[in-house]
């Protein structure tokens, strides 16, 4: 016997409920709790997608779509996927706890089937619009994994409705717009009620406007059918028109109070004595509680039809699907139920009320009135499990030997950046097919230009340049095409990471590898920094060249500069941060990146390497626009290395050495005119060029874990830089950017440390004027060096100002 749909999926949303919820419970009632904290869990927000999420993964999605589930229904994730035999007892179990199921669905510590991690509302929302724009770029490059006949998934978002209070959102939908948008689903919950409170009155009214201004279909899921059915009663368009002009917190009081509260109301307030009257009294309490919650989206059979008719074309489509927050469970619209747990007794009287026994909670079939083997055969043909596993992968791009440019005895890195890559547009290696720049409407100052004459920008119909058309001279060519490989974004630094997140999972959304670049100003990193740290945990792959940065962008004053940034690149988990001052480091850096983001080593629980490099990740480059003198030499596989690794001498100190400069990036030139004065009365004074603080810190915190753990010989590439120093010498670190991504390393042997940078709002002027002001030219690095170390010091210094 063939279990009909609508019984299969009623069956499989009666139990997402129970499981979710008793996951839950048992994490915070069960499980033994050791802390006394409370363990959380969202009852109420998963209640309220049961149904939503039943019938998208029991019947509408196909294993090529992906998903972001709103980050609070992570356990009606777990419950499915556990069903579906894709999610383990023993993880559920343990839902928050060490190794268990996420709070929030993770693609990296969940499974397989977690498509976008989500739980910094509004992002993953946003993240399915821009997989879909690169579902559409990679499909359009006719790759041979896109031929090979795997269909075109579709984007799904569910969303909760206070979640699209937060901006990205918007920011992605005009974005979307622009680019033609398809194949993308937003599903909002609309269950009227925030974390706090309940919502404002007609906010669907605003989301249908904005959407259909942007294009979308807009498809309102108000009532259920029985309601339907009773509008058609007599007395029915009494009771629908009450319920449309009734406020969204009452609708909520009343649903928590139930029958008797509803009859009450309705009587007083649609009582006719008459038809409206008869359709109230004709139910019981717990009929007419039922019919008053029977809203479109707890109705499987109203969702069904509007997934199945939008299934129908490709146009992006939002739902706005009406629904009850805690559908079901004791505290259903209570305005305080957002972070509310269901207590033993009330857990107690539901079970029964579920028909489940103790003992039994995890079984997949407790409580379930089906045949026990029409319901397994059902299972088994759920289209979404018809693939074993939806991941996909691909294959590794090789990477050139070297990567050329113009040189030029003066260079920015920027300009380097641009040459770098202007070369790698001109040439016919596979790596250049393969990578694709997007950028915030700073495409030309960031140097792309070059990139993007060549590789021309990315539309999904082709569009010349009007200007070259009209034979009007300009520098660069702006013509779009399906074979372009460029995205031009709007100024939107959200958006920019939100779509190198995409594009950074394209090998495993879509089976085929991406090179993503994107590219910045620095200090607007900070604009986009959610998206980058959620790009990052989701283990996007991609670099960010940001530039340009510090206060060596001069004349542009106040909070254009940046200081913090350095600290990002530290601190940033799956970045690996550098600064280089010379475009031959970039060169090298850029060359290991192109490798380092594809790689895909398991992350072992003891490093391995010191720098865990086999499990790959991203890169961002902080890069500027101050020319520096190159120095002329040639790239030895020790000196790429020693570059890729953080750090590398400049000058290398001997054992009398009483005094060490350590820079990083663009304060070159004042680093070395410093050792020069300095040499002048002391030593073998060093000279330490730092290309990653970053890596740098990493690899001294992992070897001194290493060490701590019994391996005695594990040392870093630090560590074994500064060994040969006599403890006596003195050390000056010097960036354009916050002292502390430096000071660091007078603990690495404890060594006397003057760490010089910036840590003010930046003034305009020359670069003279500002480094003078923030401490960070030569004279203030010479007067730290005499304070640094012992011995004679330097005289005939400037004072500082
Ligand atoms: C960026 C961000 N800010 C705040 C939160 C905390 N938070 C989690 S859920 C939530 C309310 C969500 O309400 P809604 O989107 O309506 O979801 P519901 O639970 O009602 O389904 C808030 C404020 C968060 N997770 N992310
Ligand atoms: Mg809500």
């Amino acid at each position: 016997m063939r279990l009909p749909r609508l019984t299969f999926l009623s069956a499989l949303e009666r139990k997402a409920l129970w499981l979710s919820a008793w996951m839950i419970h048992h994490a915070n009632h069960v499980r033994p709790n050791i802390d006394g904290l409370k363990v959380g869990g969202h009852q109420a927000s998963s209640a309220s997608l049961c149904t939503i999420m039943a019938a998208l993964y029991g019947s509408v999605l196909r294993p090529q779509d992906r998903v972001a589930v709103k980050p609070h229904a992570s356990p009606v994730l777990h419950a499915l996927l556990y069903i579906f035999g894709r999610q383990s007892r023993e993880k559920l179990e343990n839902f928050r706890g060490w190794k268990g199921a996420q709070s929030y669905p993770s693609r990296t510590k969940d499974g397989d089937d977690v498509d976008f991690s989500t739980g910094s509302v509004g992002l993953g929302v946003a993240q399915t619009l821009f997989a879909a724009l690169v579902q559409d770029y990679v499909r359009a490059k006719g790759w041979t994994e896109a031929q090979a006949g795997w269909p075109e998934g579709r984007m799904v978002a569910l969303i909760g409705d206070a979640e699209m209070d937060e901006g990205n959102i918007f920011e992605a939908l005009l974005e979307g717009w622009k680019h033609g948008l398809r194949n993308c689903w937003w599903v909002v919950d609309y269950n009227r009620q925030s974390l706090d409170a309940v919502v404002r009155e007609g906010l669907w009214a605003r989301f249908e406007a904005i959407f259909r201004n942007f294009g979308w279909d807009v498809i309102i899921l108000k009532h259920g059918r029985l309601q339907e059915a009773a509008f058609e009663e007599p007395g029915g368009k009494r009771l629908r028109d009450w319920i449309d002009c009734c406020p969204n917190d009452l609708y909520s009081a009343l649903t928590f109070q139930g029958g008797a509260a509803w009859r009450k109301r309705l009587l007083d307030e649609i009582g006719d004595q008459g038809s409206a009257t008869r359709l109230i009294e004709s139910r019981s309490d717990a009929e007419l509680a039922a019919l008053m919650s029977n809203l479109g989206g707890h109705d499987l059979s109203v969702l069904l039809d509007a997934f199945d008719a939008a299934a129908q074309h490709d146009r992006p489509v939002c739902f706005i699907a009406y629904t009850i927050k805690g559908f079901g469970l004791p505290f259903q619209g209570h305005k305080d139920n957002h972070s509310g747990l269901m207590t033993p007794a009330q857990m107690d009287a539901w079970r029964v009320e579920m028909g489940i026994r103790p003992g039994f909670e995890w079984e997949p079939l407790e409580g379930l009135n089906v045949d026990p083997q029409a319901y397994a055969a059902a299972l088994k043909e759920v289209p979404l499990v018809q693939e074993d596993q939806r991941r996909r992968s691909a294959l590794t791009i090789a990477v050139p030997e070297v990567l050329p440019w113009r040189a030029a005895p003066n260079l920015s890195t920027q300009a380097g950046f641009g040459l770098i890559l202007g070369e790698l547009a001109a040439s016919n290696h596979e790596l250049a097919e393969r990578v694709v720049t997007t950028a915030p409407d700073v495409t030309v100052s960031t140097n792309l230009g070059g990139w993007v004459n060549r590789r021309r920008l990315f539309g999904r119909e082709a569009k010349p340049d009007t200007f070259k058309h009209e034979r009007i001279p300009s520098t660069y060519s702006w013509e779009f095409t399906p074979k372009g490989q460029h995205l031009e974004l709007g100024i939107a630094e959200m958006n920019l990471f939100i779509m190198l997140s995409a594009l950074g999972l394209s090998h495993s959304l879509f089976g085929e590898r991406l090179i993503p670049i994107g590219t910045l100003y620095d200090p607007f990193i900070e604009r986009g920094l959610d998206a980058l740290n959620y790009a990052c945990y989701q283990d996007a792959r991609f670099i960010v060249a940001a530039t340009p940065s510090g206060v060596t962008l001069a004349p542009e004053g106040g909070a254009h500069q940046s200081i913090g940034t350095p600290l990002i690149g530290l601190k940033q988990d799956g970045l690996a941060a550098f600064e280089p001052a010379f475009v031959d480091e970039l060169s090298s850096i850029l060359r290991w990146s192109f490798e380092y983001l594809q790689r895909n080593g398991e992350d072992v629980a003891e490093e391995r390497a010191w720098l865990r490099d086999e499990t790959g990740g991203s890169v961002y480059l902080r890069l500027s626009t101050r020319q520096i003198e190159q120095p002329l030499r040639t790239m030895t596989a020790e000196l790429a290395g020693d570059i890729v690794n953080g750090a590398y001498w400049m000058r290398e100190p001997g054992p009398n050495t009483e005094v060490l400069i350590a820079y990083q990036g663009v304060v070159a030139p004042e680093a070395i005119a410093a050792v020069g004065l300095l040499a002048e009365d002391r030593r073998d004074v060093g000279l330490l060029a730092i290309t990653s603080a970053d890596r740098l810190n990493a690899g001294w915190q992992a070897a001194e874990r290493a060490r701590q753990r019994g391996n005695r010989g594990a040392m870093s590439h630090i560590e074994r830089l500064l060994r040969p120093l006599s403890r006596d010498c003195g050390l000056v670190t010097v960036l354009d950017g916050h002292p502390a991504t430096l000071a660091w390393l007078g603990a690495v042997h404890g060594h006397r440390t003057k760490a010089l940078g910036v840590e003010h709002f930046g003034q305009t002027g020359t670069i003279a004027d500002l480094y003078r002001h923030h401490g960070i030219d030569t004279n203030a690095i010479v007067h730290a060096a005499n304070a640094a170390a012992s011995g004679r010091p330097v005289r005939h210094l400037k004072a500082l100002p």
